[in-house]
């Protein structure tokens, strides 16, 4: 129950002498906690929680709370910058907002000119809340090359979905989920996409059953009734192992199976090709453990399986997701209260409507770089990072010559940091907006300062499945920056597009808002709205599929030429895939984690944040250390075939001594040289992007499983 109320929010600002207090959504990471922002003399002075928000009850985690430390830092951006040395020389001068994106528009027109609009690249990474208006910016353009970090996260859960059961399936806290299966995630760290780790831990705490597959032991994995401590990048073999024990036992739903599957027979046949010996031997998990894991899911109802992003980074991303939603869908979990819930939205217009993707004409389309080798990637509009990079580096299958990066840092963020920093030098024209100078930035030719969540109107949790939507206020304005939406509404118009855009971006909004019958001045008054909430609705109309049933076999995949049943295969750099280089490189090495602190690359500038976390650490097991000369605290080089990093070794005895787990997107923005120390402890610096290592249908990269040696550094 909430204690909070108006009261304490009066005395509040009478006891401090706030002048105002704004409710709104925070958005240092994926976003939605309800928050009271309390200003003081035109700043943000203090940010609370709301407990009156059905997504966070009042709770908030560190990075909400250190907010104002980016948002007021010394070194944030807070006009536009134009590059006057050559790339990487940290010399820039201050241009005015006109200048920067009559620059900008100039070249995207010159570049359409001479070699097609698809030689123009927008890009962004994770979901920050612009995805729908970069989709419609490069959409209307013509472009159909949108670099995000869609092929190995959260992309391949909706793409997967869509085309196994019309939409991804939401684990349904509010309702009590009796059994929950923690699968390569950590929700109370990460609070990812749709979820916070509040409801996950009240669930625990209420009595719920746990299982947690990961080679790590996590928190939930100390919590666990069962903890599987899988080889990494063996998910899928481990769950087809769970699907034939559900199956051989009769664990299933027999009501679901008869009426609303499709392709039962051959699932069948596929998941007795996985008897637990061969599963085992697989993932080093002993047989019994997957037995009562499966027995322990399939039993006790309702269930639900809380994915991360672990089972998307890795050659077998798409099947993975497609095998946990199996067993999903065939233990009768899907759409079923207090199980997995294909939730509506509210009635507005949505992001696919928004992104204009039916505006974007044919030929432009099958256009779109990799498009006939990651097929299902392609279909989602989603790109494998290496297409563009060849198509910078190469010119092949035709030329790329500019780059416009909307929140990423792709230089540290995306599979072999070396070639993505050869493709940005390159690359003809470059712009970014960020709030920093970051080592991608630094590359760039145009800097344009952008807002932060403090600093605009938006409709947070827009693109996210769990029904709900809510307003984000704009409580300040700091410089002259401003928000991803308004810069690209107003780039719009300097390239022709006005017809397709707004005078200003609440307009927008209106828009996406009308079909509710809502103006934005209507629902910035609102708390939230939410869509019809309604379970086991296939009775009634089936699932959104083409055979209208839950699709074990895909009917979609089989037509693009894959595979329509999951599969494992083994990792491409593995102790039995690369024996030889297994010996030279003797050790696992899991790439990223979520830290409590960072978002990615971010939040290493704020003070309070950066204490959590100073320097870059990777896990390793005290028996390894000691193998290999290795003491708590010590220097050590990871090395693969691809590069060597420098971090800190910590020795943790809750992972195998065969693996090795360094954290990733660490760069120093204290180090003031214009590459802010990006090459020395960039994890993607050993990360492989070849095509070959890629999951066939997404294009993931396995940044989860490589080979690699560790030592200690020379001093
Ligand atoms: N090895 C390895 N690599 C990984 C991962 C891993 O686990 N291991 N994880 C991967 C995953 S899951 C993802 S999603 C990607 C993330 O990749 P990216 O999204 O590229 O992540 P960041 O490096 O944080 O880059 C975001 C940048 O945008 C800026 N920014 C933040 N919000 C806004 C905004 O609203 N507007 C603008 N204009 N800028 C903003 C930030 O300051 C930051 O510089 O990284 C991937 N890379
Ligand atoms: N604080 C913070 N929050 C974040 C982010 C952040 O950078 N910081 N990033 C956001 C983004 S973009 C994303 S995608 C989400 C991701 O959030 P999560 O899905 O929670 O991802 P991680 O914490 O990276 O990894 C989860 C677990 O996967 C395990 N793991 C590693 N390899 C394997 C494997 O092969 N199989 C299995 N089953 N498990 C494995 C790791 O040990 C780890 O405990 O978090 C989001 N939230
Ligand atoms: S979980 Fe995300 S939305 Fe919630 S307070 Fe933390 S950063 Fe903000
Ligand atoms: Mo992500």
């Amino acid at each position: 129950m909430s204690e909070f109320t108006y009261s304490n929010w009066a005395r509040e600002m009478e006891v401090y002498g706030y002048d105002s207090m704004v409710k709104s959504h925070c958005r240092m990471c994926h976003g939605g906690c309800g928050v009271l922002v309390y200003v003081k003399d035109g700043k943000v002075k203090k940010i609370a929680g709301d407990p009156d928000c059905p997504i966070n009850h009042g709770t908030l985690c560190t990075k909400g709370l250190a907010s104002t430390e980016l948002v007021y830092h010394p070194d944030r951006l807070t006009h536009p910058v134009r590059r006057i040395g050559p790339k990487g020389s940290g010399k820039w001068e201050r241009i005015t907002w006109d200048e920067a994106l009559d620059t900008i528009a100039e070249r995207m027109l010159r570049y359409r000119d001479l070699h097609g609009a698809e030689s123009v690249v927008l890009g962004y990474g994770t979901g920050r809340e612009n995805e729908a208006v970069i989709y419609r910016f490069a959409n209307l353009f013509g472009s159909p090359n949108v670099l995000t970090a869609g092929h190995f996260c959260y992309g391949p859960r909706i793409a997967t979905s869509i085309i196994t059961c019309g939409s991804n399936p939401i684990v349904d806290y509010e309702n009590h989920p009796k059994c929950i299966m923690v699968w390569g995630n950590n929700v109370v760290i990460s609070n990812p996409d749709c979820y916070k780790g509040e409801p996950f831990s009240l669930a625990l705490d209420e009595g719920a059953k746990l299982i947690v597959v990961d080679p790590r032991l996590t928190r939930a994995a100390a919590r666990a009734n069962v903890w599987l401590q899988l080889r990494p990048g063996t998910d899928a073999a481990l769950a087809l192992g769970m699907c034939n024990v559900i199956v051989n036992e009769e664990l299933y739903d027999k009501d679901f199976v008869e009426n609303f599957v499709h392709g039962w027979e051959p699932f069948v046949q596929r998941v007795n090709e996985y008897p637990l010996e061969r599963v085992e031997e697989i993932t080093w998990v002993p047989r019994d453990k997957i037995r009562e894991a499966a027995r322990l899911y399939a039993t006790i109802k309702p269930a639900a399986i809380q994915w991360g992003v672990a089972i998307e980074q890795q050659i077998n991303c798409a099947d993975n997701d497609r095998v946990l939603m199996l067993l999903m869908g065939i233990t009768g979990n899907i759409d079923r209260m207090g199980g997995q819930v294909l939730f509506r939205p509210p009635n507005i217009r949505n992001v696919g409507q928004f992104g204009a993707h039916g505006m974007l004409p044919r030929e432009q389309r099958d256009k779109r770089l990799g498009g006939d080798m990651f097929r299902l990637a392609s279909r989602f509009s989603i790109i494998n990072p290496k297409c563009v990079w060849d198509a910078i580096l190469e010119e092949k299958p035709y030329p790329v010559k500019m780059l416009f990066f909307i929140s990423s840092n792709p230089v540290m963020t995306r599979d072999n940091a070396k070639e993505v920093y050869r493709a940005l030098e390159k690359a003809d024209f470059m712009a970014v907006a960020d709030f920093f100078l970051t080592p991608t930035a630094e590359l760039a030719d145009i800097v344009l300062p952008a807002a932060t969540w403090l600093e605009m109107d938006y409709i947070a949790d827009f693109w996210k499945r769990h029904g709900y939507i809510l307003p984000r206020r704009k409580v300040i304005q700091v410089g002259e920056c401003r928000s991803d939406h308004e810069m690209l509404n107003d780039l719009a118009h300097r390239v022709g597009m006005g017809e397709h855009w707004w005078d200003d971006f609440e307009k927008a909004l209106d828009w996406i808002l009308e079909p509710a019958k809502l103006k934005w001045r209507d629902f910035k008054e609102m708390d939230f709205l939410r869509g019809e909430v309604a379970y086991e609705k296939y009775r009634e109309e089936g699932f959104s599929t083409p055979t209208r049933k839950f699709e074990l076999y895909s009917t979609v995949l089989e037509k693009m030429g894959y595979d329509p049943l999951p599969q494992y295969r083994e990792t491409p750099e593995s102790p039995y895939s690369a024996p030889e280089v297994y010996k030279e490189y003797p050790y696992i090495l899991i790439t990223g984690k979520r830290l409590p602190g960072f978002f990615h690359t971010e939040n290493r500038q704020a003070p309070s944040l950066r204490e959590l976390h100073r320097d870059p650490i990777v896990e390793i097991h005290p028996d390894t250390a000691g193998r290999e000369g290795i003491k708590q605290g010590d220097w050590v080089v990871i090395e693969s075939r691809r590069g060597r990093i420098r971090h800190r070794a910590m020795l943790f005895a809750g992972l195998d001594p065969r693996i090795v787990a360094a954290q990733h997107a660490w760069w120093f923005p204290e180090k003031k040289d214009p590459g802010h120390g990006w090459a020395e402890s960039n994890v993607n610096i050993l990360t492989d992007n070849s095509y070959e290592t890629c999951d066939p249908a997404m294009g993931a990269s396995s940044v989860r499983t490589l080979l690699c040696k560790i030592y200690p550094e020379k001093t």
